[in-house]
């Protein structure tokens, strides 16, 4: 007796060592759109996601990602996760806040002071309370990657000082706090989806917008622009959302890769973004638009003024949200 169950021990042993390898993961097509073009970071982003994806699922889970917005903008291609249409998408928060208002707390003008304060807050629990709200809204974030610090770039004059925006109409992106911060300064601000900007601000319609300076060069912004204000007015997440109702058809395996090479993703793109902005905003200045960088002192103006937008949007993001990222941001500065 003993001798058939030693034996059967073995076969059994055996059928399972012998199972093809990566048995607990299907061959799928992963969609991820994005705005920006597969030349912004979040294209290495991309690369050393497949990569890690390859490795853990023997190349079975492949991502094929459209740039350029070519499956819709990120508010769009949001909906289409949430219908279950669409896997993936790389979209910025800062347009999803009719989705989660709670989001809007990335908004606030002059929240963060550098990307490390960033990554301490979005990557811990603050990061995660937020994931749960999107969660309950259809949509797993799998990851924060990096959109970066905004800066102005206009076609009519230099920006020295917040007079400067006097009248000037600025594409902002479709969020009411990004709208009342610019019209606070004195602008005519715009809401408008990214994949309009181009066309809007070679036609005149917008004097400028506002991005890092990887998308201001990436998606052509300097080529129809003349100056650049390096304002860091706001820092903007990159969430990368998977459809709930797709993300809940996969294996544990599957969803287990997805969440780690995601973050491998993460770090890879959030490494190489400081040079790659770097490198751009020396091809912007070589492409001769004159560059002003605010003073201490005017930062600080433009920052005092803006504090009038926190009061007025605190509800609607959420008091309690505003307080504790508020209090978390104090003790990482203590
Ligand atoms: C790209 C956008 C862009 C954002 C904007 O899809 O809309 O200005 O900064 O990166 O998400």
């Amino acid at each position: 007796m003993r001798k058939l169950l030693l034996t059967t021990t073995a076969l059994a042993f055996a059928v399972t060592a012998a199972a093809p390898a990566f048995a607990q993961f299907n061959d799928r097509t992963i969609r991820v759109s994005n705005g920006v073009n597969a030349d912004h970071p979040v294209g290495n982003g991309i690369t050393a996601m497949q990569a890690c994806l390859d490795q853990k699922s023997g190349g079975k889970l492949k991502l094929q990602a459209f740039w350029g917005g070519a499956l819709g903008g990120d508010l769009q291609a949001t909906q289409a996760l949430r219908s279950g249409v669409q896997e993936a998408v790389v979209t910025s928060s800062s347009p999803l806040v009719g989705i989660e208002p709670a989001l809007g707390v990335f908004d606030l003008p002059f929240l963060f002071a550098n990307a490390q304060e960033a990554y301490q807050i979005l990557d811990g629990e603050f990061g995660d309370m937020m994931n749960e709200k999107l969660e309950a809204a259809g949509l797993i974030n799998l990851a924060y990657w990096e959109n970066g610090f905004r800066n102005l770039s206009n076609s009519v004059r230099p920006v020295t000082k917040w007079e400067d925006f006097e009248g000037m109409k600025v594409r902002v992106m479709q969020n009411n706090i990004f709208l009342d911060t610019f019209q606070n300064l004195g602008a005519n601000a715009t809401p408008m989806a990214f994949g309009e900007v181009f066309s809007a601000l070679e036609t005149k319609a917008i004097d400028a917008q506002e991005n890092p300076y990887v998308t201001i060069d990436t998606s052509k912004f300097f080529e129809v622009q003349n100056y650049i204000t390096e304002t860091n007015h706001a820092y903007t997440p990159f969430l990368f959302l998977f459809s709930k109702p797709i993300f809940d058809t996969y294996t544990q395996e599957e969803q287990a890769a997805l969440r780690e090479c995601a973050a491998v993703g993460r770090d890879l793109q959030r490494s190489v973004i400081g040079d790659l902005n770097k490198q751009s905003l020396e091809k912007i200045k070589a492409a001769g638009l004159q560059v002003n960088v605010l003073s201490e002192e005017e930062q600080q103006r433009i920052r005092e003024k803006s504090m009038v937008v926190y009061e007025k949007h605190k509800d609607t993001i959420g008091a309690d949200i505003v307080d504790s990222i508020l209090a978390e941001l104090a003790e990482i500065r203590k």
